[in-house]
């Protein structure tokens, strides 16, 4: 007989399943032309023939079920939920060679999944080669299914970005080019703000207004600030953090900050609503057309609209995340089972392309997809090695807590994200950018992490410092970890972490719709990392990154200097040779080659020439004695000094 308490969760899951709802979306991609700043019109991806993409909403438990059709000729796609965890369902997470294959032109990939137990602010955005900056994204929005910690009265979604007046397809040949050696990422033209320049924000006075920020873009932190009014943090990731007071955000890409605006009791005025790009993250500001950009807040339609409302305090006023304190105060993981060392570093490989790398890996992408790879391999799934050795994959136990270090040696900030978990920081160091050299992690160091760390999604490093994150592996699947800035991860700055790989293949397996995507895309997906299904330890022809820059001269150059000095030397012979030949028989040959009548004239004059030569100095008679002879010539110019 079943007890009484079985029977009544029985009760409550099977009413949580009849709430719960299921939201089918058909999108099909295309290319049109629109002109979201109004500056420039271009091509960007549209959704069924819209612009732009539209918000997802649905409730924690819902279902989603997005089919997505690509029409696009010339490229692929794929769709990712940015900090969805996808619980048994990595399949859906959306990463080209990670999670599933590229989705090519006119197939269509169905994406399904619930959303059990999250809430807050999301995004989704296509994963492949820096297209979601083309247009292809949008919010995605969780509601919780109790109370929120914080009372407001309306809900609003606002989306901020970079904008490129060039398609990402032009600008990748460019940036990842040997003519841009130093990798300078193309500069954006202006900021969006809910997919338009300048935009407005009608609102009703003495209301409190739950905003989620949330940075869609692909390159650019920005600073936020409204007129006159300040933001209350209350989750940043869908986490809900202890509320916080600041005049000053600093967003990320891919970073959401959920925050309450409390309006006036006065419609007399309109304010600012002001987004700045982070400057320190651009190699130039050629080409900026809005560095900052003006938006407004509305109380009154009839009042004029604001003028720009510069400061210069977000330099120093930004709310500093690392002190945030989540509202369910999870307790620091006191140690970690197993700690992973990441160093950032960029340079450039044989090809003159400037990379990004991890430990000197730059990411190069499998030839069988990884989540592939773990449900081909059988035993050898918990062997690295079958994941590539230019994948920078990393398995990871059950259950065990994972410390990630990462050291940033380079002199610019990277927002950093990890697939399938929200993480605590533990440490996060100072901006370095004036240390001659970069200043890693030091784990003797004194330090006191905090008791109840942040925990997000989406983290900066700052300029040659340093962070460390921690997390449980409680979530089998392949994971990806990279910068969320599209130009670095193109150069390559990710690792990937292969979580609990047998757990993954007793629970998960993929859908005959991914298996076709593959096969449509001619990519195949049993096999290890260079696909080889006999001998999975067996890498031969697997993917690799570009050979190093030599260290110093390559065999080529030596053979080239060798020969050049040997041609130089030969050629100064020859000067020598040529410089001391017997000119007394090239004289003699020259007059064996006149005219009898010429000979009689020369022979004339070298008697008039003899006065003159009785009077020449000596050394114009070293010089004519000195030329008898080779030999002569050394002695004599020797007995001058
Ligand atoms: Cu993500
Ligand atoms: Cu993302
Ligand atoms: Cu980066
Ligand atoms: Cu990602």
């Amino acid at each position: 007989m079943r007890s009484v308490p079985l029977l009544i969760s029985s009760f409550f899951l099977l009413l949580g399943n009849v709430l719960a709802d299921t939201h089918v979306y058909n999108w099909t991609t295309s290319w049109g032309k629109e002109n979201p700043d109004g500056l420039h019109k271009m091509d960007v991806v549209l959704c069924n023939g819209e612009y732009p993409w539209p918000d997802i909403r649905v409730k924690e438990g819902d279902r989603v079920i997005i089919n997505l059709t690509n029409g696009l000729p010339d490229q692929n796609t794929s769709l990712h939920f940015h900090g969805l965890f996808q619980e048994n369902t990595n399949e859906y997470d959306g990463v080209p060679m990670l999670t599933q294959c590229d989705i090519p032109p006119n197939e269509t990939m169905v994406y399904n999944f619930t959303v059990p137990d999250q809430h807050g602010s999301y995004w989704y955005h296509s994963h492949t080669k820096g297209q979601y900056m083309d247009g292809m994204r949008g919010a995605f929005i969780i509601e919780d299914k109790d109370d929120a910690p914080f009372d407001y009265d309306e809900d609003v979604t606002l989306t901020i970005t970079e904008w490129y007046h060039s398609m990402i397809s032009d600008l990748i040949p460019e940036f990842l080019n040997r003519f841009n050696p130093t990798g300078a990422e193309p500069i954006p033209q202006t900021l969006l703000f809910n997919n338009t320049l300048n935009g407005t924000w009608n609102v009703k006075p003495d209301t409190t207004y739950l905003l989620r920020i949330i940075n869609i873009g692909g390159f650019l932190s920005q600073y936020v600030w409204i007129e006159d009014h300040s933001f209350t943090v209350v989750a940043v990731d869908g986490v809900y953090v202890e509320p916080n007071e600041t005049d000053y955000l600093y967003i990320t890409v891919a970073q959401r900050y959920d925050v309450l605006v409390h309006t006036k009791n006065d419609t007399s005025k309109n304010y600012a609503f002001m987004q700045k790009m982070d400057e320190d993250m651009l190699d130039t500001t050629d080409g900026v057309i809005h560095m900052n950009s003006t938006n407004a807040v509305v109380y009154n339609s009839s009042a004029p609209l604001p003028d720009e409302y510069y400061s210069d305090n977000y330099l120093d006023d930004f709310l500093d995340d690392f002190y945030l304190v989540p509202v369910d105060k999870q307790e620091l993981y006191d140690d970690y089972d197993y700690q992973i060392k990441i160093d950032v570093v960029m340079d450039n490989l044989d090809d003159g392309i400037n990379y990004a790398f991890f430990n000197n890996i730059t990411y190069v992408a499998p030839k069988v997809p990884a989540l592939g790879t773990v449900l081909s391999s059988g035993n050898y799934s918990t062997n690295e090695l079958v994941y590539g050795t230019n994948t920078n994959s990393f398995v990871l136990q059950k259950d065990e807590v994972v410390e990630l270090v990462l050291n940033n040696n380079d002199t610019g900030k990277h927002p950093f994200h990890l697939h399938g978990h929200v993480f605590q920081v533990v440490e996060r160091g100072p901006d370095y950018t004036d240390s001659e050299d970069p200043v890693p992690y030091n784990e003797s160091a004194p330090y006191t992490a905090p008791e109840y760390p942040m925990i997000r999604d989406t983290i900066y490093v700052r300029p040659q410092s340093y962070f460390r994150i921690r997390f449980k592996a409680d979530n089998p699947g392949v994971w990806y970890f990279h910068c969320h800035i599209e130009w670095h991860l193109l150069q390559g700055l990710a690792i990937v972490l292969i979580e609990d790989p047998e757990q993954i293949q007793k629970d998960q397996s993929v859908s005959e719709n991914w298996k076709d995507i593959c096969n449509a895309n001619g990519v195949p997906y049993d096999g290890n990392a260079a696909a080889n299904t006999n001998n999975f330890l067996d890498l031969t022809n697997q993917n690799v990154q570009v050979k190093n820059l030599p260290a110093g001269f390559t065999a080529r150059g030596i053979v080239a200097l060798v020969f050049s000095c040997i041609a130089g030397i030969l050629g100064c012979a020859a000067i020598c040779y040529y410089g001391m030949a017997q000119i007394p028989d090239m004289e003699k040959k020259v007059y064996a080659e006149l005219s009898p009548e010429e000979r009689l004239m020369l022979d004339k004059e070298d008697d008039d020439d003899i006065d003159d030569e009785e009077e020449a100095s000596s050394d114009s008679k070293i010089k004519k004695e000195g030329s008898s002879s080779e030999k002569d010539g050394e002695t004599k110019i020797i007995s001058r000094s």
